[in-house]
């Protein structure tokens, strides 16, 4: 049903049933699309405000791409008919929306294309997609192949729904001259000022054919009639009506009839896509839409899709952990560092981590994010909710909700840079001039700290308001009180990295008075959050802690663990009885849930979380982003089991039945995996299919710095691999600041890891004076 290509770089979905959701995604710095085996699709582009260039047939809600998506026959998609001339017999591909049986189905997943085989009738149709590398639109190859040994008679109808794009003004034409149907709106305002910002924006949205169709239709009410979409009325004519769409709902439908001799194919190609007028239009027909452009901008898009192929490369006893990890786990990490979700305002705890992900792929993204960053530094020296991106950007939905967790990220993102490229210099950038004085980066840092320690209350906690890093805990602090036990503690995890850097830096007073805060602020998180197994959650407004043995919801919570092990809050016998606690009560076969039980109902003074379907998203699912903190703190103490056994769980399969479970493919991370798997174990496990997720970038940390235990410092590169305890080795490629490492580890009978390079055992098994260019050598031993 599921297999990979040889090399990994595919995989190969052969039911469009068994996983009705199962999706792939591209993307370029424009746009991006979601599509699914079924032919859903779910696609966006920036102008730069992220926009719809194919709608839902009613009014959309416009909000951040959801978990769970549900599909229905109107759905945007991308689908062709064929009707057999002869029989009138009908079915489409790649399956929706006829759903007849198909007798061969392929859904092919690549880095860089998707494409569909799909065999029904005597017909083969193979469908491929692509995105040019800096231009909007979709590209597509359709190509039909007669397989029965007659001469066949058969219409193919490309079928690209435009749907309802606006309330105020739509249409739609055959444009002869442009060669396709053109649909134009208005994007619907209603102040003033807003007519001045949508002039200029792409309303008309754009499908064109390299060869003129035998007949089209571009109102979506006469393509369909009454024989709805399983049997449109329009095909039951000789041709499509031709008619245009005046304030109707546009469609582009085209027909091609063919007559084929036995084993002839056809190849169509079209372009989708949104556009601000003809003038574009005529552009990207002459741009893109030939053969030979077709295969140049899947060359160029290849490559740079290549660009973001990371830094390691495994070989270990899973081969489908391999294909992750060396396939797609950097392509995830390259999207969300290259294009920030598609956002103008990145929430900035999200732009830090997503570029955190960038210091492994494309370190001098990363560098000039935390310039970007600390440039918007408030002058309080908290960090604002969102990031600004773009000039006329705003912070908005979730951005205007006041979360106070912004600036600990700065620290443990900035760990992984440096460790990564060793570029303290960054430290000495000025940022531009705000609220009148200008500041190094350094001091930027300082100030965020200096932010943390003052945002506590009295007993030492650090104030929760709308949210910390779970931005749905909305209501533990509303009224000025409540405090999050999660953030206390990474306050001290991120006031003990920037020690570190203070050190490195020679300025050891404030290395000191900041190490003594993290101190100071571990032991307030101990005497106020320590609940006798595990750390509370918070204490709210009305001073209760929550997140503790007596509570029947919410009674224990991953992410306090985790950070008080990455601050040293646990102590050696505290790690223990949590880590007890967590295996017992937050364990499934899907992975680490991210509290248990969920809650059923509001409880109002935690906040909307509650609210969520249990075992959904933040309230009690698996969800990745918190279950990989945890499994980085447990390498940062050398559980490399248990943090294995997690980290495998996040990948989907290898067994058929996982698969079929979660109903994805093993191409990314999602955001999460249902939880309530005691309450719900029919939909536990089942993945959220939100490619958007803090988790890439730590995942591919976790394999780098924790597995593989090839982390970087001031002085060079470190080897500590942490393998699970079923391996015997492992190999592998590592680039490090310009040079590579071929790194062959196994166990074996030594007491201490043993790196041995050109004949010589590296002292500190590490490897300093790297240099760029060279290619680097080296067998270690790691103690079974
Ligand atoms: O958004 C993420 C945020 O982007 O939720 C994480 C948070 O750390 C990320 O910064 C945990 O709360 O508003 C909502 O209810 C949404 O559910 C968001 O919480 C959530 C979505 O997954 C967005 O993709």
């Amino acid at each position: 049903m599921l297999q990979p290509s040889p090399c990994g770089n595919r995989y190969e979905l052969t039911s469009p049933t068994a996983m009705p959701k199962a999706d792939g995604f591209l993307w370029n710095q424009k746009m991006m699309i979601q599509i699914t085996c079924r032919g859903y699709a779910t696609s966006q582009f920036m102008q730069p405000e992220p926009a719809k260039y194919a709608h839902a047939p009613n009014l959309e809600g416009k909000t951040f791409m959801q978990p769970e998506q549900s599909y229905y026959a109107h759905h945007p998609g991308r689908f062709v008919y064929i009707k057999d001339e002869e029989t009138g017999q009908l079915f489409s591909a790649p399956y929706e929306p006829v759903r007849a049986p198909v007798d061969r189905f392929v859904f092919s997943v690549g880095k860089s294309d998707i494409k569909w085989m799909v065999e029904c009738l005597g017909t083969k149709v193979e469908m491929t997609l692509g995105l040019p590398t800096h231009d909007l639109a979709e590209l597509w190859t359709v190509k039909v192949t007669n397989l029965s040994n007659r001469p066949r008679k058969i219409s193919l109808y490309p079928y690209f729904p435009i749907g309802n794009m606006s309330w105020m003004n739509q249409s739609a034409e055959y444009d002869e001259t442009l060669g396709g149907v053109v649909a134009s709106s208005v994007t619907p305002y209603q102040k003033a000022e807003d007519y001045f910002k949508n002039k200029y924006l792409k309303d008309k949205t754009y499908f064109l054919c390299e060869t003129p169709p035998d007949s089209w239709e571009t109102r979506q009410q006469a393509f369909e009639g009454e024989g709805g979409l399983h049997a449109p009325s329009a095909l039951a004519g000789l041709g499509l009506g031709g008619s245009d769409a005046r304030y109707e709902t546009p469609v582009a439908a085209v027909q091609y009839r063919l007559e084929l001799k036995v084993d002839e194919e056809r190849e169509y190609r079209f372009l989708f896509g949104p556009a601000f007028d003809e003038g574009e239009i005529t552009a990207m027909r002459e741009k893109y839409l030939s053969k030979k452009a077709f295969a140049q901008a899947a060359l160029e898009y290849s490559d740079y899709i290549q660009k973001g192929s990371g830094c390691l490369k495994i070989e270990t006893p899973d081969k489908a952990l391999d294909n992750f990890v060396n396939e797609w786990l950097p392509r995830q990490v390259y999207y969300h560092g290259d294009v920030n979700r598609l956002t103008t305002d990145p929430q900035t705890r999200n732009y830090l981590q997503d570029n955190m992900g960038m210091s492994f792929i494309k370190p001098e993204v990363a560098r000039k994010a935390f310039l970007i960053a600390l440039g918007q530094q408030e002058a309080s020296g908290a960090m604002p909710d969102g990031i600004l991106l773009t000039e006329g950007a705003e912070l908005k939905y979730i951005n205007q909700v006041p979360h106070t967790d912004h600036c600990v990220w700065l620290p443990v993102t900035l760990d992984a840079y440096l460790a990564e490229t060793a570029d303290y210099d960054l430290l000495q950038e000025k940022l531009p001039e705000v609220h009148g004085k200008s500041y190094t980066v350094f001091e930027g840092f300082s100030r965020a700290m200096d932010w943390l320690l003052s945002a506590r209350d009295a007993r030492g906690l650090s104030y929760i308001a709308q949210g910390d890093w779970c931005d749905p805990m909305n209501m533990v602090g509303y009224k000025g009180k409540g405090v999050s036990a999660w953030l206390t503690v990474a306050t001290a995890y991120a006031l003990n990295l920037w020690s570190g850097v203070c050190e490195h830096q020679g300025k050891h007073e404030l290395a000191k008075q900041y190490r003594a805060g993290a101190k100071e602020v571990n032991r307030a998180a101990n005497e106020y959050f320590w609940d006798g197994d595990w750390f509370s959650r918070g204490i709210t407004d009305d001073n209760v802690v929550f997140g503790t043995q007596k509570d029947d919801e919410g009674r224990i919570w991953l992410n306090p663990q985790a950070w008080s092990i990455l601050s040293g809050a646990a102590s050696v016998e505290q790690r223990k009885k949590m880590i007890a606690q967590v295996e017992e009560q937050l364990y499934t076969p899907y992975g680490v849930l991210m509290f248990t039980p969920p809650f059923s109902k509001m409880r109002e003074d935690v906040g909307r979380v509650t609210q969520k379907y249990p075992g959904s998203a933040e309230n009690g699912s698996v969800y990745n982003h918190a279950a990989v903190f945890y499994i980085y703190s447990l390498y940062s103490i050398g559980e490399k089991d248990r943090a294995y056994e997690l980290l495998r769980q996040m990948v989907p399969g290898p067994t058929e039945e996982d698969y079929l479970q979660r109903g994805q493919l093993p191409i990314y991370i999602p955001n999460y995996y249902r939880g309530a798997w005691h309450e719900y174990p029919r939909t536990a496990g089942r993945s959220s299919q939100l490619f958007n997720t803090g988790t890439s970038p730590w995942v591919y940390r976790c394999f780098i710095e924790g597995l593989c235990g090839l982390r970087g410092d001031a002085y060079g590169l470190l080897i500590q691999p942490q393998l699970p305890s079923t391996w015997s080795g492992i190999k592998v490629n590592r680039s490090f600041r310009g040079a590579e490492f071929r790194v062959d580890i196994s166990c074996g009978d030594v007491k201490d890891i043993v790196v041995k390079h050109a004949g010589k055992i590296l002292p500190g098994a590490r490897f300093t004076d790297i240099q760029a260019g060279k290619t680097y050598h080296s067998s270690v031993s790691v103690p079974s």
